[in-house]
């Protein structure tokens, strides 16, 4: 298509990065006011990554109050008459735990996507806010269990029950790890990550709530993910993709998506490349389910 022809062309030129790094991190006039309160500052993993007041996510009955570090971004298909609706949010600490998962409770999130491990070069970078399989945790109202935890060299896929003691009602939460990546760095491997990427959007299927993304600032790693993602679906739409547009439109909606230059150079290669390969293709076509085995 020409807007490929012409993504193909500005990586070859190298213009992709000068456009990149010239794009707005923070759309102008949008406060970020909650986020510094004092009551919520703690709850923030860094200083400098904060969700704004229009698109953070609201919490409705934590007891902590209504702040947790996390945006609604709703990503749209013009001709498919499809949006994606994504929570983009940071990886819970260990006092945020019980939040993140109200939250998920509350937006009726039956996927989380982790583009993150617990600790990387000896460093933190998420509380490990989720049992051990067949164990059990209690986070204030819910109780969250471990069913299912199945690992490949790139990542684990995880299932649990939600339990909200008061009403007893249970449901079913999945969790999708990627472990190969790095912040602040790119997938070991485009091929897998483009795999990973299918799994998403298999696991999206048919669902109209919104799925929970989230590494350890939610703005790398990210980014990364929902601007495939997106991309994918245009592709699949014959519509045109014009990747710094699509970047914008997040950013709107949570500053800073995608964090280095080269983060956005591998989308941009794996667009063209899923593309080329035939790995993009209706979700029909797809069958096995990553459950499964
Ligand atoms: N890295 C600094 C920090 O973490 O506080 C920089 C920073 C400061 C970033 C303020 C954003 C800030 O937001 P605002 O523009 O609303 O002051
Ligand atoms: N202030 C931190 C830093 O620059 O290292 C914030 C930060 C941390 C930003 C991780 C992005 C990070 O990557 P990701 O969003 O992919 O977890």
């Amino acid at each position: 298509s020409h807007s490929l022809r012409i993504l193909a062309e500005s990586l070859k030129n190298g213009s992709i990065i000068t456009q990149f790094e010239q794009l707005y991190r923070r759309k102008p006039n949008l406060t970020m006011n909650d986020c510094r309160l004092s009551s919520n500052v703690n709850k923030n993993r860094y200083r400098d990554v904060c969700p704004y007041d229009a698109t953070r996510v609201p919490l409705q009955s934590a007891t902590t109050g209504d702040y947790i570090n996390a945006s609604f971004i709703n990503m749209e298909i013009p001709a498919s008459g499809i949006v994606n609706r994504y929570i983009a949010c940071q990886g819970p600490l260990a006092h945020t735990t019980p939040d993140f998962w109200i939250m998920c409770w509350e937006q009726l999130c039956t996927t989380i996507v982790m583009l993150t491990t617990t600790v990387e070069r000896g460093r933190v970078k998420c509380h490990q806010y989720w049992p051990r399989l067949y164990e059990t945790q209690d986070h204030g109202r819910l109780t969250v269990t471990c069913l299912k935890d199945r690992e490949t060299p790139n990542c684990s896929y995880r299932e649990f029950t939600v339990k909200d003691k008061q009403s007893k009602e249970e449901r079913r939460v999945a969790q999708m790890q990627y472990t190969a990546w790095p912040d602040h760095g790119v997938p070991d491997d485009p091929r897998h990550f483009i795999q990973f990427v299918d799994e998403v959007r298999r696991a999206r299927s048919g669902c109209v709530e919104p799925i929970v993304v989230h590494c350890s600032a939610g703005i790398g790693r990210t980014g990364v993910l929902i601007l495939m993602e997106t991309a994918s679906c245009l592709v699949e739409a014959n519509e045109p993709v014009y990747p710094l547009e699509i970047v914008r439109v997040m950013r709107d909606q949570r500053a800073m998506l995608i964090q280095t230059p080269g983060q956005y150079t591998f989308v941009c290669e794996s667009i063209l490349r899923a593309y080329s390969d035939g790995c993009i293709k209706p979700l029909a076509e797809y069958q096995s389910n990553p459950y499964s085995g």
